[in-house]
């Protein structure tokens, strides 16, 4: 049997992820048929609503690939909402409080470590567990990923990384290097921003938890894979398709 999506993440080898925003369910159906090992439905920036991102969640485990969400800000109630779908992880934007983390550990977690709420419809389904046999598992079976990408956040990383239910956390570099450059440019590899990487990987590894980053580009996954990041989401959708789109383009008129 397949190793549960929080052992794999463990396991040494990293993750890396297709990342979807565009509004139709099988776009993340889709690219969970590529060689991807997960794949992450965008509800922060992305043009997808509650109701198809729901229903990807079952199109992404048809393809045998862990189905992950980014809620927006600050919509903790949704991360219960997701798990209740069955999806392995929850990326949660602009974590910059204990509290923040907490009330999104709360969310993700059954008690006692949370007060996550009973009804995990799609979760059993894709499982072919028995409810009592979820209920005792849950817990470890998804992952709860705070963002870190704001000063405030990085200030309090040890904070965040000590709370119950947070398995790890997930930096955004693009917001990270507007906060770091005071809102003077926005450079998801400057050198302020590279030192951040660092420093979050070494407080991550000394908590004992996982590691996520968003890359943007295959080589840029490439970097920070030996970085040894445990989940890296290489590129969007859009990007994907118009980086696609540009290449046939210059083929074509060249
Ligand atoms: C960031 O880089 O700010 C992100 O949220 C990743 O998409
Ligand atoms: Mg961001």
């Amino acid at each position: 049997t397949n190793p549960s999506f929080p052992d794999r993440l463990k396991g040494g080898s990293p993750v890396l992820a297709a990342w979807c925003g565009l509004p139709d369910p099988a776009i993340p159906g889709l690219l969970a048929r590529e060689a991807f090992d997960a794949v992450v439905i965008d509800l922060q920036h992305g043009a997808i609503d509650f109701a198809p991102a729901m229903r990807a969640v079952p199109l992404i485990a048809a393809a045998g690939k862990p189905a992950m969400v980014r809620i927006p800000v600050g919509d903790f109630a949704s991360a219960s909402r997701f798990l209740d779908a069955g999806v392995s992880g929850v990326i949660a934007p602009m974590i910059n409080t204990l509290e923040d983390a907490r009330r999104f550990a709360g969310a993700m977690k059954f008690p006692p470590v949370g007060e996550r709420s009973w009804g995990p419809h799609g979760a059993l389904a894709l499982s072919g567990l028995q409810p009592a046999d979820y209920f005792a598992s849950a817990n470890g079976l998804s992952v709860a990923f705070a963002m870190v990408e704001t000063r405030e956040a990085l200030a309090i990383i040890d904070d965040i990384l000590a709370v119950p239910g947070i398995d790890g956390v997930f930096i955004g570099p693009s917001d990270l290097s507007i906060a770091l450059s005071k809102g003077r440019s926005m450079n998801p590899t400057s050198p302020e921003v590279e030192g951040a990487l660092d420093h979050a990987l070494a407080r991550v590894r000394a908590a004992g938890k996982l590691a996520g980053v968003y890359a943007g580009t295959g080589e840029r996954a490439a970097e920070l894979v030996r970085k040894g990041f445990d989940l890296i989401s290489i590129s969007s959708d859009t990007a994907l398709l118009r980086a696609g789109a540009q290449v046939a383009l210059k083929a074509a008129r060249a």
